[in-house]
């Protein structure tokens, strides 16, 4: 492949700094090589700028004008890297992110499929946030749903369709999210499901769903705090009870092998409560296996 990174230095879709060193910290771990050791050619754009936060008198929404801006700037990169046909591949930063990657993908696809890997359903919309943390909303935004200037971003909405959408992981759903999950039909691997079922069988129905859905590409937004905390430490929201270090690998491993992912973003790495970038370590490990890294 031609993988093209760009950073996205951004903690201000949520209230805990550290979040914009998470680009420095996943690039420390070594993601430029080790993509490149599995014979990828790599480009890094390094990272977009992101303006200061500002007083937002008329909105709930924290940081609202700054979120836009670098969704806005991110999204016409990764739009001019799918043009490049190169796989797009974003590094954050807080999950706010999101809104700029799908906005610069979604219309170069007829029928984009997502897959969210997350402890969240970042669902919510303005009225239904109990933060006012735009790293809570992607989806519904990317749905169409919530404040008006981030749901047009490139000026066409909605950017993906409720049953495209996958979420993998989910442990800790607000009530307007569990909602909007019913009412949309969303399919969402709780953890009791990868539990009892096992991540095997999660995955191959998750990519039996979107080749059913006849999807012509996929999306892989991975919050690794979707991961138990105890292998990533380093993230602003943690929730016991995650998705394994193994299971992460297996999953990703047969995410490879489906060959339905087109792009792909770690998210939400905040090295300043780390433990020696062990979150970031964890991030580029499993960038081999979705990239296809071999143990043997
Ligand atoms: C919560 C937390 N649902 C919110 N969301 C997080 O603020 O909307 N997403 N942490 O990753
Ligand atoms: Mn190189
Ligand atoms: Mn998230
Ligand atoms: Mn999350």
């Amino acid at each position: 492949l031609n993988i093209t990174m760009i950073g996205v230095p951004m903690d201000l879709g949520q209230q805990r700094r550290g979040v914009d060193m998470g680009p420095s910290a996943i690039r420390y771990a070594g993601v430029h090589e080790r993509l490149e050791t599995i014979g990828h050619t790599v480009e890094d754009l390094g990272n977009i700028v992101i303006e200061p936060a500002k007083e937002e008198p008329n909105t709930k929404l924290r940081n609202l004008s700054a979120v836009l801006k670098a969704n806005t700037e991110l999204a016409n990169k990764v739009n001019e890297m799918v043009k490049e046909e190169h796989f797009p591949l974003v590094l954050g930063g807080d999950h706010s992110i999101a809104i700029g990657t799908l906005a610069g993908l979604s219309d170069h696809y007829s029928n984009l499929g997502v897959i969210w890997y997350d402890a969240h359903a970042d669902m919510n919309t303005s009225d239904t946030s109990p933060s006012g943390n735009i790293h809570g909303m992607p989806l519904a935004i990317s749905m169409g749903l919530g404040h008006d200037s981030l749901v047009n971003i490139r000026n066409y909405a909605p950017k993906v369709k409720p049953e495209n959408i996958i979420i993998i992981g989910a442990r800790s759903v607000d009530e307007g999210e569990k909602e909007l999950i019913r009412e949309k039909g969303i399919k969402v691997y709780s953890m009791h499901e990868i539990d009892r079922l096992g991540m095997t069988y999660i995955m191959q129905d998750a990519i039996n769903y979107l080749k059913d859905r006849n999807v012509d590409g996929v999306h892989l937004s991975l919050d690794l705090d979707g991961i138990d905390p105890i292998y990533t430490p380093g993230v602003g929201t943690p929730v016991p009870g995650g998705i394994t270090y193994r299971e992460s690998h297996l999953a990703m491993e047969m995410l490879h092998e489906s060959n339905l992912i087109t792009s792909a973003e770690f998210v939400e790495v905040n090295p300043i409560l780390d433990e020696k970038n062990q979150t970031a370590e964890v991030a580029v490990a499993l960038m081999g296996s979705l990239f296809g890294e071999k143990l043997v």
